[in-house]
């Protein structure tokens, strides 16, 4: 069976783009499919984060995987500091990829850009690499994720290239799965701006009581004119709330836009926050009741130990290849 690899950062609150992107596709990978699905605590640590935060966010991300529908009997469910082979491929690995390639990396030009050398983490310089060690522990297939992280998971390929030519065939090739509708949902304040987690201005978090979500969707950035139609380059506010609306009912943009033929802007966007609100309504309301029962602390720690036993082969199968002593 196929294995598919996922995971989101706890770096803040979620959003509705990791909802479209991400927790919205996780259930279907659960057909045919072995899913790994993971918190990806290491990663989050790339930028300065409050201990608290980072605590709280993980344990919201693990609600928010069991209310997307993920089946802990089907789906390994895990926290990545909580199998330490992330940390020991990403230490071998981390000789295979090289600066240029790395500086070359846009998410890692967007984030340093605000900042000064000195203040610029080894980690979120060597994201990759991590990230690499990510999806190759558990010999994955398939990596879906957004646009924004499909240029890593190019990387980590020609790693597996790199590494395969030198020591034969040792790490499984996986490859990226994009989805066509909804993979980069747009900031409502600046719809030429992703929406993001880290960067919470015109995001709708997933937390967000309906009533702010509805507000929030009414004062969305709209474009000049006045008819619904989908153009990302004349009219990026509104094409952003068509590939909202087209994600949530599985259409692209561009049928979402034959829906709304001859609508107003005003009338446009109380239709998007009906849909939303109803997509999101009842997602919230089972995220609140596995956040009160507790479950998702036996889930994490089941999950850790089924994904530990996978993790720990391949890593003696690298550390054997590259000629490290495993005694
Ligand atoms: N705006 C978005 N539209 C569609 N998909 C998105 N994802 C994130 N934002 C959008 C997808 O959500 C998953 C989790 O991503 P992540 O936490 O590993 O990192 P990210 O992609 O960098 O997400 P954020 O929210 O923008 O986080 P920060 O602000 O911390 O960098 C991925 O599948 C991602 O594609």
């Amino acid at each position: 069976m196929p294995r598919i690899l996922s995971g989101i950062k706890p770096t803040g609150q979620l959003t509705l783009g990791n909802y479209l992107g991400a927790l919205r596709r996780f259930p279907s990978f659960q057909e045919g499919n072995e899913p790994f699905i993971f918190i990806a605590d290491l990663h989050a640590l790339t930028l300065p984060i409050d201990p608290k935060l980072l605590r709280e966010n993980s344990i919201d991300i693990a609600c928010f995987y069991l209310a997307s529908g993920l089946d802990p009997k089907v789906t390994t469910i895990f926290l990545q500091s909580s199998v330490s082979e992330h940390a020991e491929l990403n230490a071998i690995l981390q000789n295979y990829l090289y600066m240029g390639e790395l500086k070359r990396m846009t998410q890692f030009k967007d984030k340093s850009s605000k900042m000064k050398d000195e203040a610029i983490g080894m980690g979120l310089f060597a994201y990759p690499v991590l990230m690499a060690a990510d999806i190759l522990l558990y010999n994955s297939d398939i990596v879906p994720v957004g646009e924004d992280q499909n240029q890593h998971v190019e990387l980590c390929r020609d790693l597996v290239r790199r590494f395969n030519g030198r020591y034969g065939e040792i790490l499984k090739l996986p490859k990226a799965s994009v989805p066509e509708t909804g993979a980069r949902i747009m900031s409502l304040a600046d719809p030429h701006k992703k929406m993001s987690k880290s960067d919470p201005k015109g995001d709708i978090f997933l937390k967000d009581p309906m009533n702010v979500t509805r507000k929030k969707i009414m004062s969305a950035i709209t474009d000049c004119g006045s008819e619904v139609t989908y153009d990302p380059v004349e009219k990026p506010g509104i094409s952003n709330l068509l590939t909202i609306y087209g994600a949530i009912c599985e259409m692209t943009p561009q049928e979402a836009a034959n829906v709304f033929k001859g609508y107003r802007y005003g009338e446009f966007k109380k239709a998007v926050a009906d849909k939303v609100v109803e997509e999101l309504e009842p997602f919230q309301n089972r995220y609140l009741a596995i956040k009160e029962s507790g479950e998702y602390k036996d889930i994490l720690r089941d999950g850790a130990a089924r994904a530990k036993k996978i993790a720990h082969k391949t890593l003696t199968k690298v550390q054997k290849a590259v000629g490290l002593l495993v005694l």
